[in-house]
């Protein structure tokens, strides 16, 4: 088993704005990286979920932030990666 910490993982939401986010004050990680280069995959392969965060294999699947209660104490968030032309480029986008 890669990470037999992570016992229960939960799909909270995917939120098109900041703003729409949770707000309880838990802990909340998340990765950085061009449209493409897996961290969706990431998402599933730490939780040992084949299906949890989806994943494509064309740039620019993640359009929202997408959050996952880790045993109901801190978020794995999937972000949209940068550097696929197809989303607004508007600042704030998503804020
Ligand atoms: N070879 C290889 N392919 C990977 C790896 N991780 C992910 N992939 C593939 O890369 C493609 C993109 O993976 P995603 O996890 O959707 O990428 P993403 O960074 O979330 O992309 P966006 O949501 O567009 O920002 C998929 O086809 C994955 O199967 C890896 O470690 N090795
Ligand atoms: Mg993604």
């Amino acid at each position: 088993m890669i990470t037999p910490e992570i016992k229960n993982p939960e799909f909270i939401g995917s939120f098109p704005k900041l703003s729409l986010c949770p707000e309880d004050n838990k802990p909340e990680y998340a990765f950085i990286g061009r449209s493409n280069v897996g961290k969706s995959s990431l998402i599933n392969m730490l939780t040992v979920r084949k299906n949890l965060a989806k994943t494509s294999s064309t740039p620019g699947k993640t359009q929202t932030l997408n959050f996952f209660l880790i045993d109901k104490s801190w978020y794995l968030v999937d972000l949209p990666g940068y550097g696929f032309a197809k989303a607004s480029k508007k600042p704030g986008g998503l804020g």
